[in-house]
């Protein structure tokens, strides 16, 4: 691709952000419009060069996995780096290149640019539009697919990307929109727009504010942003008398098929959205709703009684403690709380989830916080302790979270390694762990990136004002 070329395309299709602002209107937009839009704030004092050779280590592991992807699995969903296999992420059949979709701005800031060239043109010649006449997933194909084509367009400036990005986002609205509470389905066909799924979770109904608003920005018509927070405001509408929400809900009655209420998966990115939104917009509604939702969570679900801090799953309407089972992915919620403010509770946290790094070789996909004993053997290649250790590094640059992103490094590199790429283990409770036959397309968006950025000094990323999404996409701070 000529960089240059595109860049400069890019510059006259992109829609000011100042210009989106103005198009959201009210105090949200004056409080951003004046420059106070959370993030500034963080730290950008010198990097150093302790960490150099690894980020260096880093992008060529990138490298080579790719060449594998190309070789192997080039257009699929994800690879299969045990056997040289391949597998569709979304819909058996219906591959979206979606490992391609996902590694386009780590490709960017690693600066692997034949790379980039290579996934941006398969995209060009591959995906002419998303008319699939097949269910979606609304929240992963949002996460995954409208966001790395926005962050894809980000680093590029490659107007189809965007276009894409539109155009998929166009498909997934009638999950919104023929949904009587605008809590959305589930899943939809990306050529009809019916609907299926009417009974969902937080994360897949507020994971959406970050692309849809980002999207709204660029070209400039703020419905995505509106319908995305028409979703977050009917289920905030809905928390109990405590300010909890529970973790089952149904579309169409708008009522709660559950009472526990969880910091991890199926809730999760919804508390992240929230501040994110904020954070990107300077929408001061949804800070508001992120600090009612926190401040119960810690009154409620905070449990200290093991001498470490963990996140117990509550009923939401009594905050009586229903289990204290912890997912890996809950980790994610360290970051979350230093973005906010809460530092010391954010190391506590991550201090929790090193006890457990320590305990295993690879992170468990589940436990039982009282005993540390797994729940869930396997381990999905998740990014996110070290997602939080980049996001707690942006904000101190304290370097103990560049020796745990460091440490969680070297232990993919020993234990999830196979002859073409990087897998997912089905039994981390031996040494060396059981190994199965699977990249997941984050693998190339989330942790990749965290571990170059936190080791190298990628002179591709703003430092010091930045945003990364829920899948590690970068929609502000490329440069
Ligand atoms: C990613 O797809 C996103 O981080 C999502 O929010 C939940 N976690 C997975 C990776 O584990």
């Amino acid at each position: 691709m000529s960089d240059t070329a595109e860049r400069s395309t890019a510059a006259s299709v992109r829609l000011p952000r100042r210009r989106f602002l103005q198009l959201l209107g009210g105090t949200a937009a004056a409080a951003a419009l004046g420059c106070e839009v959370p993030g500034s704030a963080w730290a950008a004092p010198p990097p150093t060069t302790a960490y150099a050779s690894w980020g260096a280590d880093a992008r060529r592991e990138m490298r080579q996995a790719w060449a594998f992807y190309v070789q192997f699995a080039f257009g699929h969903d994800q690879i299969r780096p045990a056997s040289g296999g391949f597998t569709e992420f979304f819909v058996p059949g219906h591959p979206v290149g979606l490992t391609i979709v996902e590694a386009l701005d780590t490709l960017y800031v690693m600066g692997l640019d034949d790379e980039l060239q290579q996934g941006v043109g398969w995209i060009e010649q591959n995906l002419p539009d998303f008319d699939i006449d097949a269910s979606f997933q609304v929240f992963e194909t949002n996460i995954r697919m409208v966001g790395g084509l926005l962050s894809g367009y980000h680093a590029t400036g490659n107007g189809t990307l965007l276009d894409l990005a539109r155009d998929l986002a166009e498909r997934l609205l009638p999950a919104f929109t023929s949904s009587p509470t605008g809590i959305p389905y589930r899943f939809v066909n990306l050529r009809t727009g019916a609907v299926t799924g009417n009974i969902t979770f937080p994360a897949e109904i507020g994971t959406y504010i970050a692309e849809f608003g980002d999207l709204s920005g660029l070209v400039g018509d703020r419905k995505y942003y509106d319908t995305a927070k028409a979703a977050v405001k009917a289920t905030y509408d809905r928390r109990s008398d405590i300010d909890l929400l529970a973790d089952n809900i149904d579309v169409e009655s708008g009522k709660w098929k559950s009472r526990r209420a969880t910091v991890g998966p199926p809730s999760d990115s919804f508390y992240e959205y929230l501040f994110d939104g904020f954070d990107l917009f300077g929408d001061q509604d949804l800070k508001t709703w992120y600090d009612v939702l926190t401040a119960a969570i810690l009154e409620h679900q905070s449990d200290a009684s093991t001498a470490n801090l963990w996140f117990q799953n509550v009923d939401f309407r009594t905050g009586k403690p229903l289990d204290t089972r912890q997912s890996e992915l809950a980790s994610f919620y360290a970051g979350l709380l230093g973005q906010s403010g809460h530092a010391a509770d954010a190391r506590a946290y991550h201090d929790s989830w090193k006890l457990v790094h320590d305990r295993y070789p690879l992170l468990p996909e589940g436990i039982d916080y009282t005993t540390l004993a797994a729940t869930s053997r396997g381990n999905q290649l998740r990014p996110e302790y070290v997602d939080s250790a980049f996001t707690l590094w942006l904000i101190d640059r304290n370097d103990l979270w560049r020796q745990r992103g460091l440490e969680h490094y070297q232990r993919m590199k020993q234990y999830n390694r196979v002859r073409y790429g990087y897998t997912i283990a089905t039994d981390v409770t031996t040494t060396p762990p059981a190994l199965g036959d699977f990249c997941p397309g984050y693998w190339w968006s989330e942790q990749m990136k965290y571990y170059y950025l936190l080791f190298a000094n990628s002179d591709r990323f703003d430092y010091a004002h930045n945003y990364l999404s829920t899948e590690g996409n970068v929609l502000r701070g490329l440069l």
